[in-house]
């Protein structure tokens, strides 16, 4: 991830993003960058065991690669803390909850505002801490007076009560952590639904303390981004950013180009061509939104380069496809400098194979033949720069094994916040300033019943793509027989009552479609997701199947969804989730 933007910056464009960059984990990182001066992590293994925990659209024990989190959440729940989960399905960890809101989708934001109005009306929050600690929570009291459970109850779907219930929990639990996921980020209000969800540790008081919500102790230094060496005027042609301004702004830790403006100026030339795209480690075709979008775009461009461990659809389409090492072949460091504690190296343990080469050496290789500046860097120097805030080079680390740096607790209280006030920004003075609204609020979906009842008369259903499987790995290994054993064919999770009454047996092909377009999977029949929720798969293409397309537009979810917009005003997020839809037996 941190090597896409240097090598951007190297060769002098100020495009680079990825289909995740605004839609996962970068609305959360920058959003916390920008209210805690940092991402804070739940507290595992640490002084005291978390008293309670909060999964917000997240299941860590089926999702676990994205924060390396899922083990470290089987061990918590051996202490039995207390369990909140927000999740339209019952998972089996909400199976486990003290409490368990079952909330209507891409309503996340309604919810936490109403949560946030029963603890300050209960004035159970930690008022020395909000006092000595915190910017602007008047006016976080003020905009939340009116969401109270009972006005949310209707645009949520869940009881006022439970509501009350949940709040208080998480209250009278604490020490506790909050594990978000995804399901917050694919929507169109996500930054504003990312802050009112942060407020429930912020209110708790215990931020940064033992079993609380903490700051990672950064043993990793950033890979050096080179953006000093893009000139201004060429920078200021970054695609997105004057709108999307905490995607592409000074203070995210990667910032990025807007995708969708991207592939907007690939079809149309708006406001400039884009003629040639170099894909490393992406499916483009599968796993942006607007498939169909997407295709247009590549077909329009004079150079497609795809840098990929498999002929994927996308790869297919490429003028040159490069073969990448994969991870047991390379040497490298792997970790989020900005965010976790945990270091991890790669080792190369296998010989490489006929021509592949490490991305990294690809992106050098690439930068060398051009004559270009900071191209003969070595790639182990730049591993030990990396490592240096451990005081150990690549080779040490090998030999010594994992490394944990040791927590240090309340660091604000040496540093302060690293936010323009030094505090924590319940009202973001840095979001105001970016032209944004400094509080969070509550906004519905795009399509929905309620903002679209003339769409929702004839797409009934509200739909979710993607809720992560273990067996893969977003639009990766349907080509691997051990996994495909696990989950054969594309399955739409369906309530047994809903398929019923459109003639939909289990197991039978279920056809799915939106107002951009239709796909089939087969029907999956789930007790414990809402009767008027329809869950599919994303990902899907047929490795097995003859021609370029390898069956990319039959059961793709992205094939459902748009990437025209809306988008978060301030992250420029489309909707992933909490869209609308009907479905046929096929
Ligand atoms: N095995 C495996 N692991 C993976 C991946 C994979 O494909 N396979 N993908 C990786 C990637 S890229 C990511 S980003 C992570 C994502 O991992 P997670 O953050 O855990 O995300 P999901 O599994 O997509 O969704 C989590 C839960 O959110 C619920 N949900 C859906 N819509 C809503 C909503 O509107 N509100 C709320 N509150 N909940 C909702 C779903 O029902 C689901 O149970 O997983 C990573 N790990
Ligand atoms: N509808 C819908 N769309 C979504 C989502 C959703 O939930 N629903 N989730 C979104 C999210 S959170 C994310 S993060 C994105 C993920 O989108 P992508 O990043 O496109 O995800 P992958 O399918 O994992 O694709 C990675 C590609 O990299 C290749 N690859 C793996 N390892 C290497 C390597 O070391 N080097 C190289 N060069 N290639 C490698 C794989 O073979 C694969 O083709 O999708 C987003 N799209
Ligand atoms: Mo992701």
């Amino acid at each position: 991830m941190q090597w896409i933007p240097r090598f951007a910056n190297m060769m002098g464009t100020p495009n680079s993003g990825n289909s995740g960059r605004a839609q996962c984990l970068f609305p959360r990182a920058n959003t916390m960058g920008l209210t805690l001066g940092g991402l804070p992590w739940c507290d595992y293994g640490g002084e005291r065991a978390p008293g309670v925990l909060l999964f917000w659209g997240h299941n860590p024990l089926a999702s676990s690669p994205d924060g390396e989190v899922g083990f470290q959440v089987r061990d918590a729940l051996q202490a039995k803390p207390k369990i909140i989960v927000v999740d339209p399905r019952k998972t089996w960890l909400a199976k486990q909850a003290q409490v368990f809101l079952q909330l209507r989708p891409g309503t996340d934001d309604a919810l936490a505002l109403a949560m946030l109005n029963v603890i300050i009306a209960d004035g159970t929050y930690d008022k020395d801490f909000i006092e000595k600690w915190t910017f602007g929570f008047d006016r976080l009291a003020e905009r939340v007076r009116p969401h109270t459970p009972e006005w949310a109850e209707p645009i949520t779907w869940v009881p006022a009560e439970k509501i009350r219930a949940a709040a208080r929990l998480w209250m009278q639990a604490q020490p506790g952590g909050l594990e978000w996921g995804v399901a917050i980020e694919h929507t169109v209000n996500a930054i504003q639904t990312i802050r009112a969800i942060s407020m429930l540790p912020v209110l708790a008081g215990t931020i940064d303390t033992p079993g609380g919500w903490c700051f990672g102790m950064h043993g990793l230094a950033a890979l050096p981004s080179l953006a000093e060496t893009l000139p201004k005027e060429i920078a200021a042609k970054c695609l997105g950013a004057g709108e999307f301004r905490v995607l592409a702004g000074a203070g995210s830790p990667l910032p990025s180009a807007h995708m969708p403006t991207v592939f907007k100026s690939m079809r149309t030339g708006e406001p400039y061509w884009t003629k040639g795209f170099l894909i490393f480690a992406n499916n483009a075709l599968s796993t942006y939104a607007g498939s169909r979008q997407v295709y247009e775009s590549l077909m329009k461009l004079d150079l497609l380069m795809v840098a990929d461990l498999f002929m994927t659809p996308t790869a297919e389409l490429a003028d040159v496809v490069l073969p990448a090492a994969a991870w047991p072949e390379i040497d490298e460091v792997v970790g989020m400098p900005y965010m976790g504690e945990n270091v991890v190296l790669a080792q190369q343990k296998c010989e490489q194979v006929g021509e592949c080469r490490q991305d990294e050496v690809i992106m050098i290789e690439l930068a060398r033949r051009q004559g270009l500046p900071h191209c003969d860097e070595d790639l182990h120097d730049l591993y030990d720069r990396m490592l240096a805030p451990l005081g150990m080079s690549f080779k040490e680390l090998a030999a010594h094994g994992p490394v944990r740096v040791p927590m240090k607790y309340r660091k604000y209280e040496e540093k302060g916040f690293a936010t323009p006030t030094g505090k924590i920004e319940i009202y973001s003075t840095w979001l105001e300033k970016l032209g944004y609204d400094p509080l969070p609020y509550y906004e519905e979906p795009p399509v929905s019943p309620v903002s679209t009842p003339e769409i929702a008369k004839e797409f009934p259903y509200i739909l979710n793509t993607g809720t992560r499987i273990p067996v893969y790995f977003n639009s990766e290994h349907r080509y691997l027989p051990a996994l495909r054993r696990g989950c054969k064919e594309p399955q739409v999770e369906i309530h047994p009552d809903t398929a019923k009454k459109h003639g939909i047996g289990r197991g039978d092909w279920v056809r799915i479609s939106t107002p951009h377009g239709s796909i089939r999977q087969r029907a999956h029949f789930n007790r414990d997701i809402h009767p008027g929720l329809i869950d599919c798969q994303f990902g899907w293409w047929f490795p097995e199947r003859e021609g370029w397309e390898h069956g990319i537009w039959e059961s793709n979810a992205n094939v459902l969804t748009s990437q025209a917009g809306p988008y978060d005003p301030a992250m420029g997020s489309y909707q992933l989730r909490a869209l609308l839809c009907r479905i046929d037996k096929a």
